[in-house]
């Protein structure tokens, strides 16, 4: 047997040479196909696309026409997001449905947080529970002469000495 025949072969569990390598038939990958669809639960939304818009206070704005504008199940003032958006026409979530994802503080044309009542404390931080109504500890976000309620020392006066 010259160098050139000599097949592949084992002898005697020794590999004694090998001129070809058996071919293996390639297995292809499994397929896996993941399709995802909620299908219980009144406010769950499946989403073919998702495109976000850029605002003055980031990227992630919704379209007006975004599935997920109120799709939410409860109305934005149970959630918190009364002063709030998530749209770029700066339009406050208010009494409406919530809308499902990124929420950005409601601003001006300035890019400034909303200020009704131009007390120079913007709505958000007067309404610090977000839910649009004057609650406890809250200044009233649409009345520049509610400062809120502040204790007032009258006596001892100021400076005075105390034996
Ligand atoms: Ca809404
Ligand atoms: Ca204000
Ligand atoms: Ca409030």
């Amino acid at each position: 047997m010259g160098s050139n025949s000599c097949p592949a072969c084992l002898l005697r569990g020794q590999v004694q040479c090998v001129k070809s390598i058996p071919s293996f038939t390639s297995i292809a990958p499994p397929s896996i196909s993941v399709s995802v669809l909620i299908t219980s639960g009144s406010n769950n939304t499946n989403l073919a696309t998702l495109t976000y818009q850029t605002g003055p206070l980031g990227k992630y704005y919704q379209p007006t026409n975004s599935v997920l504008i109120n799709a939410g199940s409860r109305t934005a003032d149970l959630a918190s997001l009364y002063q709030f958006t998530a749209t770029t026409n700066q339009v406050k979530e208010t009494n409406s449905t919530v809308d499902i994802g990124l929420h950005y503080v409601a601003v001006n044309a300035q890019g400034q947080p909303i200020d009704t009542d131009g007390d120079g404390i913007p709505d958000y931080q007067e309404d610090a529970n977000g839910n649009g109504t004057v609650t406890s500890g809250e200044t009233d976000w649409q009345n520049a002469t509610d400062l809120g309620l502040k204790v007032i020392i009258t006596k001892p006066k100021n400076n005075s000495l105390i034996p």
